[in-house]
């Protein structure tokens, strides 16, 4: 049994393992996340009230299928089959329903040494009042993150770098992304600058209760000698 422990650990870590290239790491931009358009009503056959797509999508337009063997969208149990398979892009799932819940999406690759990625999506379907106010009819809850793939093996490595577009032209987003970008390094700046500043009103105020400190200190010793020399006198 140890052996056999031994002899399954050097096949994933060592030499064997299928080459890593180490010190290097692919990045790949990746959008997910869901749409939400509200019927207008509640159907009355299933009490559904919205219809759904959650998807997952490269940032740049590339056909990801290339290093992605799987896409599994991990549903609510309340539907049929909750676990839905996805080997091509587009990589979604639209069904209809009424209520909110986690979506788990598990992405498999082409190389069988890479570790799955999981991902955990909020499936949103009600509006914010503002935004029915604007009169959005669909509701976007997206989000940007990266895939990124440490000391991958050759083979990842070629399948990373090999990536064609999937269509002519850009990838579109709901989202602007570069103004998401913009204003959140807007905040982190501002917030810098508020931070910077409490620290300097925080050190004055320590550079005063230091001086105050030195103070009570030189009033204490000279009491004490005071008090030396009075009993000095007395002949204490
Ligand atoms: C909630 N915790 O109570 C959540 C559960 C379940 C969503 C939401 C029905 C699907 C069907 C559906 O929308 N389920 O009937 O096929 O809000």
């Amino acid at each position: 049994m140890a052996a056999m422990l031994y002899k399954y650990k050097m096949a994933e870590f060592g030499p064997d393992s299928g080459g890593r290239v180490k010190g290097i790491s692919i990045i790949k931009p990746v959008v997910y996340g869901n749409l939400a358009r509200y019927f207008g009503k509640k159907r009355e056959e299933d009490g559904h009230t919205h219809q759904w797509t959650v998807y997952l999508k490269p940032f740049r337009n590339e056909d990801i299928s290339v290093y992605v063997k799987k896409i599994q969208f991990k549903l609510h149990e309340s539907y049929p089959n909750p676990l839905r398979v996805l080997t091509k892009p587009p990589y979604e799932v639209t069904e209809t329903g009424w209520g909110e819940f986690e979506v788990v999406i598990k992405i498999f690759f082409n190389d069988p040494n890479e570790r799955p990625v999981t991902l955990y999506h909020l499936l949103k379907l009600f509006q914010s009042e503002t935004n029915i106010m604007l009169g959005n009819k669909t509701l976007v809850a997206e989000q940007y993150d990266e895939l990124i793939f440490q000391d991958p093996t050759q083979m990842m490595q070629q399948l990373l770098t090999n990536t064609r577009q999937l269509t002519l032209g850009s990838q579109r987003h709901e989202t602007d992304f570069e103004e998401v970008e913009r204003k959140t390094l807007n905040s982190i700046i501002s917030a810098k600058k508020k931070i910077r500043f409490e620290i300097s009103e925080l050190n004055e105020r320590l550079k005063q209760s230091k001086e105050a400190i030195h103070k009570f200190r030189d009033e204490i010793k000279k009491l004490e000698e005071q008090d030396g020399e009075k009993d000095d006198i007395i002949g204490m």
